[in-house]
């Protein structure tokens, strides 16, 4: 591994390989999230990669980086880890893809199930989009009402029905409400404030038995990382069994992350329907959801509700998936993600404290997954988000990966923290905060 900079870093091969993919890609990446745009490197671009391992990306030209984006949250165990690599590599020369059935799938399941209960049955697919967008028809086919109710700045995936007031990318790159978004799709979607349980129920009341779901995100991450106030997600059960809707935890990002059974169990809630992703396939590309049994009786081929996908349960993301749950699922996994977490919140405090940042920014965190908001505080919904100083946020950006530190490259986002991180890292983390926001 190259040794960390104390100078900027050379990305020559970087920008080259930008510069050709802006012929090809719209603004040179295969996903919004991944441009530098809103931290002001539209031009410069991102770094590209060359190869990950443990705690550190490296790119191109060689510089490498602590890597606080782990792939938009599934690499909670670090890049590459040995185990999972070989779990790949044992399946790739079994096939990658049959379109048939495996054991991988029911193994999976019987582990995702184990820790969470909720999901009585499920059904894998490709992506978080898919799970989110398949969770939300089921709900539909099962209610027969045709609303759905989500809350301002979250994200649940790049699909018509939910890119409304939407987060993550569509926040950052200013498109909450996308183009081409039918106005008709777009009626049937509900938002109200995240933490706001009035507007839930009044929402529910002047929509009376039409919202088939409500969808959240138990804890935000794609406004950047916000917290469920004490009651707000069992005020939500409530107000769901009381319009007759179904609740949908979104645990795309939580999912395996906040505890084994995700935020479902950090908060002690059962909802009707859960999406995961990320953790889930280890790196590679896999979702799922499920929940009561007879909500997913409805589906195809057992119901009327169609669903399906060519690579639904592909044997590769299966044994990544089994390979990463197998030596993530314990406790002591769990005690050094809060630790590694608590331990970077504060030195990111002491930091922001010591350049004169202390009463301009709040930094949320939940376990390991944590925003550093340039406001005062508090960050509780997304308004609030959308009130933080973005170009502050941008310059802390860019200060950090001078110094060897690869934060989410939006103020929108969530930082993740992983499993290879250790005392080496958290010293450079350091090191690299001070100078960050003293560059603020
Ligand atoms: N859902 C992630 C952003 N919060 C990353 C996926 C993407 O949009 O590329």
């Amino acid at each position: 591994m190259p040794k960390p900079r104390a100078k900027e870093p050379s990305m020559t091969r970087s920008r080259k390989a930008y510069q050709e993919a802006r012929k090809l890609f719209p603004g040179g990446v295969n996903s919004p999230v991944r441009s530098w745009r809103s931290v002001g490197l539209l031009d410069s671009g991102p770094f590209f990669v060359l190869r990950g391992k443990g705690a550190y990306l490296v790119d191109l030209d060689g510089n490498r980086y602590v890597d606080f984006v782990g792939s938009w949250g599934p690499l909670i165990l670090g890049h590459n880890p040995g185990k999972v690599v070989a779990a790949i590599r044992k399946q790739a020369a079994r096939g990658s893809s049959y379109g048939c059935p495996t054991e991988l799938e029911t193994r999976l399941a019987r582990r995702v199930q184990k820790a969470m209960p909720a999901m009585e049955m499920l059904r894998f697919v490709s992506s978080g989009s898919e799970a989110t967008s398949h969770a939300l028809r089921v709900a539909r086919g099962f209610t027969g009402r045709e609303k759905i109710l989500k809350f301002e700045g979250c994200y649940h995936g790049a699909h018509d029905a939910v890119l409304v007031k939407a987060g993550s990318g569509a926040a950052t790159f200013g498109v909450p409400d996308s183009a081409g978004v039918p106005e008709g799709v777009a009626k049937n979607t509900l938002t109200v404030p995240y933490n706001d349980l009035a507007a839930v129920r009044e929402a529910l009341a002047a929509n009376k038995g039409q919202v088939a779901a409500l969808i959240v995100e138990p804890v935000v991450g794609n406004s950047g990382t916000l917290l469920p106030e004490p009651g707000f997600l069992e005020g939500l059960a409530d107000a769901a069994k009381q319009a007759g809707a179904l609740l949908i935890f979104d645990e795309v990002m939580t999912g395996f992350r906040l505890a084994p059974g995700g935020a479902q169990e950090r908060y002690g809630i059962r909802p009707d329907l859960v999406t995961c992703g990320k953790i889930l396939g280890g790196g590679l590309p896999c979702g799922a959801y499920g929940g009561r049994r007879e909500i997913m009786e409805k589906v195809a081929p057992l119901g009327p509700v169609y669903q399906a996908g060519t690579l639904s349960g592909n044997p590769l993301a299966m044994a990544a998936g089994l390979a990463t749950l197998e030596l993530l699922l314990k406790k002591e996994n769990y005690k050094q993600l809060e630790a590694t977490g608590a331990e970077i919140e504060r030195i990111l405090r002491e930091a922001a404290a010591a350049a004169g940042h202390g009463k301009n920014v709040c930094i949320n965190r939940a376990g390991s997954m944590f925003t550093v908001f340039f406001h005062a505080g508090p960050v509780r919904n997304f308004d609030d988000a959308k009130a933080s100083d973005s170009a502050a946020f941008g310059r802390f950006f860019q200060g950090l990966l001078k110094h060897g530190v690869y934060f989410p490259p939006s103020q929108f986002e969530a930082a993740f923290v992983n499993l290879a991180m250790g005392p080496k890292e958290l010293k450079l983390v350091a090191r690299a905060a001070r100078a960050a926001f003293a560059e603020v």
